[in-house]
């Protein structure tokens, strides 16, 4: 294994060279069933001309995809295999599959570079059915971080838009987009799927219009739809951060405005997430020239161990300040705004009724909508 990393030098790549401009990596989530390996084909067929793309499938489970992969995590482990081995049922089996390709990391990573240098300008990879599997494991985590220290990264996350018809579910599901955005710190891209059973601009006015939103809610008189109803006000700024197109995987529709926002989130990559790695990259190689005593993880973040046996566990599965967010790059850390932002007696986000919580938002999409209607006019 040493050999093997010492030819392949990972994370001298990483550190020393930095973020390489190509091949952009696409991480395809979603919950099962919402089109992900059918968004993937898709993809692939539109992107073909211009990015050539090289694909990932990183599913075990699955008969069969309905694409030429170049890399399938199948031929590395048999999950069967795995699961008889090992007496575990599928989820675990799958867990430990993805477990063991991830032993193989460093040599995957570098194969996409080398992808790279070869003109593939895109590498898109299809995730396990069962997104938890790849969203909450620890190999999960070590592809996604040690990707997007080498490789400009970008998440799409596939919703279905017929699924999500019902305000509950759809909230569900934007609740675990939310969790990943942050999580992953990547630009993110939401591709409404379905759309040939059903359009999707309801999701758009949901997402864009809390009182239309509120209206749909209306209809369910459930504790649920009162928890909904409160993480919804919650959740107006992590929709600020979101970028969404309607597809359909199965008839293609959608897919060159979807190409065109995957563009747009790579200029966001490397306008808003390279610069923050790049100079705790540079501070990384400064603290390397001088050896200290070990450094403070949660001050300074830990790169992904690329290459390292599954016994060592990832070392940045806690506080995730490695990658950092188009949209949430922590301007503030530099300035000590962080302090500032340390809650201020005299007004206590508890201490608001829920109505009054309710009202601010209200006006908020007021003024908001007021000054559209005014850039209409003014443009008109
Ligand atoms: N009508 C329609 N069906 C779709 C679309 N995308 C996926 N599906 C169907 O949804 C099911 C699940 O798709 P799949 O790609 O396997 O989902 P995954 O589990 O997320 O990988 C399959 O039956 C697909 O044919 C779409 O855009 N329109
Ligand atoms: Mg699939």
């Amino acid at each position: 294994m040493t050999s093997q990393l010492e030819d392949i030098k990972l994370e001298a790549l990483s550190i020393s060279e930095g973020i390489r401009d190509s091949p952009v990596c696409i991480i395809v989530l979603g919950m099962a069933g919402s089109g992900k390996t059918t968004f993937t084909r898709s993809l692939i067929q539109h992107a073909q001309e211009k990015f050539n793309p090289y694909v990932v499938n990183l599913d075990p489970a699955c008969r069969e995809v309905p694409y030429a992969a170049h890399v399938d995590i199948r031929d590395t482990v048999n999950y069967r295999e795995v699961m008889k081995q090992y007496q575990l049922g599928p989820n675990g089996g799958i867990v430990t599959a993805l477990n063991m390709f991830t032993t193989k990391m460093a040599q995957f990573a570098e194969l996409v570079r080398r992808a790279g240098e070869r003109g593939h300008k895109w590498c898109i990879i299809d995730t396990p059915g069962q997104i938890e599997v790849f969203t909450w494991s620890a190999s999960g985590n070590i592809i996604t971080e040690g990707l997007a220290t080498l490789f400009p990264t970008i998440v799409v996350y596939v919703m279905d838009v017929v699924r999500s018809a019902c305000p509950t579910t759809f909230m569900s599901n934007m609740l675990y987009a939310c969790s990943i955005l942050y999580k992953t710190r990547l630009p993110f891209l939401v591709a409404l799927n379905k759309i040939d059973l059903q359009d999707c601009s309801f999701i758009k006015d949901w997402m864009t219009d809390f009182e239309v939103y509120q209206e749909a809610l209306e209809e369910e008189q459930s504790f649920v739809s009162n928890l909904t109803r409160t993480m919804s006000l919650t959740l107006d700024t992590f929709y600020e951060n979101l970028t969404t197109c309607g597809v359909s995987a199965k008839t293609g529709v959608g897919f060159a405005e979807l190409l065109q926002k995957v563009l747009e989130c790579v200029s966001e990559y490397e306008k808003n997430y390279k610069p923050v790695y790049e100079k705790m990259r540079k501070e990384r190689l400064a603290q390397q020239a001088a050896p200290q005593p070990a450094a403070n993880v949660e001050e300074s973040g830990v790169s992904v161990p690329l290459g390292l046996g599954l016994q060592d566990p990832p070392a940045n599965t806690g506080s995730g300040i490695f990658l950092m967010a188009p949209g949430l790059v922590p301007i503030a850390a530099e300035d000590n705004e962080t302090e500032e932002m340390e809650l201020d007696p005299k007004e206590p986000m508890e201490d608001q009724n829920f109505q009054s919580f309710v009202q601010s938002h209200l006006d908020a999409q007021k003024t908001k909508r007021d000054r559209l209607a005014q850039q209409d006019r003014d443009n008109s």
